[in-house]
């Protein structure tokens, strides 16, 4: 299965607009291997119902699965983990009163039934990667250049060896 038209795979979601420095970095992931996706700011808690629509809809509008950032009392990826089947990827915003470690342990700590994939403070690049090998499971397409990403990884992580054994 290979994407032939621009529906979005992908919703990448956030909190405020606030977030979007942050969550811009998995749209250029997306950018990077051709993957189409759609862009959102709602708020669990000053938006609720819109979130609600959101979440509820997204498995049909051909979303496969939905990264969504929030900061501090970050409750938006789990409520919407809560009103969709399709997988949520969390990322933990950076707070400047508790240096993100608020928004990382809102996030992870869902309950049992409920799961939230939750990655590092701040990093949406690797919420893109994490999505795109799900979206890769599915497509051989998308395999075959997530596959090449991680050659070129470790030829970068190679070459940094040889410098310093130099
Ligand atoms: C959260 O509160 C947002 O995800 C954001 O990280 C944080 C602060 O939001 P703003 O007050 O900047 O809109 O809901």
């Amino acid at each position: 299965m290979s994407q032939t038209d621009n529906t979005p795979l992908v919703g990448i979601l956030m909190g405020s607009d606030s977030d979007f420095d942050t969550m811009k970095e998995a749209a250029l992931v997306f950018d990077e291997f051709e993957i189409p996706y759609e862009v959102s700011v709602i708020s669990a808690h000053r938006t609720p119902k819109e979130l609600e629509n959101y979440a509820s809809s997204a498995r049909s509008r051909g979303l496969k699965t939905i990264i969504a950032g929030a900061g501090a009392a970050a409750h938006l990826p789990g409520v919407t983990a809560a009103m969709t089947t399709l997988p949520v990827i969390g990322v933990p915003i950076y707070s400047k009163k508790l240096s993100g470690q608020d928004s990382l342990y809102s996030i992870v700590q869902m309950p049992a039934g409920i799961p939230v994939a939750t990655v590092g403070i701040d990093n949406a690049r690797n919420a893109a990667l994490l999505a795109i090998q799900m979206l890769a499971l599915g497509d051989s397409e998308i395999m075959q250049k997530f596959e090449e990403f991680r050659k070129r990884l470790a030829e970068a992580s190679m070459q940094k060896n040889k410098k310093v054994q130099e």
